[in-house]
């Protein structure tokens, strides 16, 4: 019983404080492109390091490769909890390439948001990253979201910048939704949505309060 609530309250401070991706398979743990459409012409595939010797997957035995031609993608949609409130999104992944000069093979993250239809209504992108010495570079990013966004598309975006390959890799991608998901009203447009709703804060200090009278009890 005290079990189920620590694990009710935990899961509720992950909900609040959105530290749990949207996405699946961000990382290419599964092996192989679960999740994941395939767009472009270099047909981005899932790798465990043998594609450029010296690349390794950041985490875990595998991360997404470019692989070949001028350009591929990998998208996948997913609904944004939240419908009609103010929201933002957070965006995190690793890129490294092949050091083949400036610039090298690189890569960034788009967001097209759609409608409950499918329709879209807007795209961002991050910045490009291109981290080809021997290192991992992480994007980290946070965007609005429209107020009728019923899903987004995240997208890898691979670029070739030299030679036939497409020696960009990816891993750990992270899309989280953050803020505090005020409901809009009227002659309320001005408010901003870092404030925390009061009841919020009131259930996370509960939250809190449980979790340490919980620990007391045990001890
Ligand atoms: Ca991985
Ligand atoms: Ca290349």
């Amino acid at each position: 019983m005290r079990l189920k609530l620590a694990v009710a309250l935990a899961s509720l401070l992950v909900s609040m404080t959105g530290h749990a991706t949207l996405l699946t398979n961000g990382g290419a743990e599964t092996g192989n492109l679960l999740g994941w459409t395939v767009g472009g012409v270099s047909n981005p595939r899932v790798d465990g390091g043998s594609f450029d010797p010296g690349i390794n997957p950041r985490t875990g035995g595998y991360m997404f490769s470019g692989y070949s031609g001028a350009w591929g993608t990998l998208t996948q949609n997913v609904l944004l909890p939240g419908f009609g409130q103010m929201r933002q999104v957070a965006v995190s992944f690793w890129e490294q390439g092949l050091d083949q000069d400036i610039p090298s093979d690189d890569a960034y993250v788009s967001l097209t948001y759609r409608t409950h239809s499918g329709s879209v209504i807007s795209s961002v992108s991050t910045a490009t990253v291109d981290s080809h010495d021997g290192v991992w570079t992480q994007y980290q990013g946070i965007f609005d979201v429209p107020l009728l966004a019923w899903s987004v598309d995240y997208t890898m975006y691979f670029h070739r910048n030299f030679g036939l390959d497409l020696d960009s890799f990816i891993d750990d991608n992270s899309l989280t939704l953050v803020g505090g998901g005020l409901p809009i009203e009227a002659g309320d447009a001005n408010q901003s949505a870092d404030v925390p709703e009061p009841a919020s804060a009131a259930l996370v200090l509960l939250g809190l309060g449980s979790l340490a009278l919980l620990r007391r009890r045990r001890g």
